[in-house]
């Protein structure tokens, strides 16, 4: 590729776009492997630091952390003690979502936490990470050696080449929309269901909980020892403005089944629809596509970050093995590894959100589809084999090995 005049032309070995949990994960692995990197992030600093979103990291992830010696440093969340609840119609039903093992269990840790600690990891660790990079855009990545240009917060422009590139920007970045036209297959499906989330200073549920009513479906998750995620099924083209406090809370109260439920500030409020996005193959030439960048997944049975975290793991240890031991095997076999675990998972998210969203809404999904969602219910509450079924997916089964452990690195 030819230089353009007055560009810093440098070269590395990996370079990851976007600093994400996924961008973030691949850089610490891959510095933690000693292979060279530079991640380039459009945002700054002070705002990646801030984006809340995910707050449980599962038992594979942190095991996956632990097995590099980075579970500590980067994660330090509250254990999860491995109880759910699920709440029908006001009444409690408590579900074991741990695999019961001695291993580490899933950890309540918020995505901005996760995502501070492996920057300071990956900063204090040596780490070269570039924020407010600018007009990111890639070239010759079907040859040898790509090229990633940008533009400086000073308004130098850098040309940096490299052997591979991590395409970690999330959903709407450029590395996706850098593969010609026709070289990946989108696999999309809309649920047709809204959700309203919205986060408060307000004290956290004992357990996770997800409520099915009458009304629709509503959820209350941890997100710190004083502040909450709440979820209210809505129609996917409401506005959050026709949902004041008053309504907020009175939804929750009525859905959640618990008339003495503290409010407190909402601090944020958005809306959402519930949707499923896969591409394949999740590479192109010498650039991986790595968690929301290749795969959106519904929130309900919080997938989305830990599937970027096992994305991550994946390519880094294939790279590893690439750099120091010439060894391709797992670079070749990087997006059919990923794209097994992201359709368990997205089969998984789909039957948990089909489930609690029909057995309460009878109106959209009609009688006949309620009354087998309330069957699944009912069969989740009474079967140990069932129960065990739903655990093994909430610890992120690993489908290619069978197992919620991690391979050593
Ligand atoms: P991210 O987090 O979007 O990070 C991408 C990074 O790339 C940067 N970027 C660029 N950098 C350079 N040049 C460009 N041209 C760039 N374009 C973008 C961005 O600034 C950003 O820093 O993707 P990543 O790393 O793949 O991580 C994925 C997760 O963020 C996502 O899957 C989860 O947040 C999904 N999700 C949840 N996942 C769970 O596992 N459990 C949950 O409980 C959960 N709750 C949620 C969620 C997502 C939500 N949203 C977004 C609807 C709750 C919500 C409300």
């Amino acid at each position: 590729m030819a230089e353009n005049e007055g560009e810093l032309a440098e070269s590395t070995t990996v370079v990851v776009i976007g600093a994400g949990p996924a961008g973030l994960t691949v850089a610490n692995l891959l510095r933690r492997s000693g292979v060279d990197c530079v991640v380039l992030e459009r945002r700054s600093r002070e705002h990646v630091a801030q984006r809340q979103r995910a707050g449980i990291v599962e038992t594979r992830a942190v095991r996956m952390f632990d097995s590099w010696g980075l579970a500590d440093r980067v994660l330090g969340g509250v254990p999860h003690d491995g109880i759910l609840e699920f709440r029908v119609d006001g009444e409690s039903h408590f579900v074991f979502d741990g695999d019961g093992s001695d291993g580490p269990a899933a950890q309540l840790c918020p995505q901005q936490v996760l995502v501070q600690k492996l920057t300071v990891h990956y900063l204090a660790d040596g780490g070269d990470l570039r924020f407010e990079a600018a007009d990111v855009s890639l070239h010759d990545l079907s040859r040898e050696r790509p090229t990633v240009r940008y533009r400086a917060p000073d308004g130098t422009l850098h040309a940096l080449t490299c052997a591979f590139v991590a395409g970690c920007d999330g959903e709407h970045g450029i590395s996706r929309a850098s593969v010609p036209a026709g070289a990946l297959t989108a696999h999309t499906f809309d649920q047709g269901i809204g959700w309203l989330t919205v986060l408060a200073d307000a004290p956290p549920p004992a357990h996770p909980l997800l409520a099915v009513s009458p009304q629709g479906f509503a959820a209350h998750f941890p997100r710190g020892p004083r502040s909450s995620r709440y979820y209210l099924q809505c129609p996917p083209d409401d506005h959050p403005d026709a949902w004041p406090d008053t309504r907020v809370w009175d939804a929750l109260r009525t859905r959640l089944g618990d008339p003495a439920l503290a409010s407190g500030p909402i601090t944020d409020r958005e809306i959402f629809r519930l949707r499923s996005l896969v591409h394949d193959p999740m590479q192109y030439g010498r650039l991986f596509l790595v968690g929301d960048a290749a795969h959106i997944v519904s929130p309900m049975g919080g997938k989305g970050m830990n599937l970027a975290l096992y994305d991550a793991d994946v390519l880094a240890r294939a790279v590893r093995d690439f750099v120091h031991d010439h060894d391709d095997t797992g670079l070749r076999a990087y997006s059919r590894r990923c794209l097994r675990r992201v359709w368990n998972d997205q089969e998984f998210s789909h039957w948990l959100t089909r489930t609690v969203h029909d057995a309460g809404d009878d109106t959209d999904a009609g009688p006949f589809l309620g009354h087998l969602a309330r069957a699944r219910l009912d069969r989740l509450f009474s079967s140990q084999a069932a129960a065990g079924a739903f655990a093994e997916l909430m610890t992120g089964l690993d489908p290619e090995t069978n197992s919620v452990g991690s391979r050593k690195p």
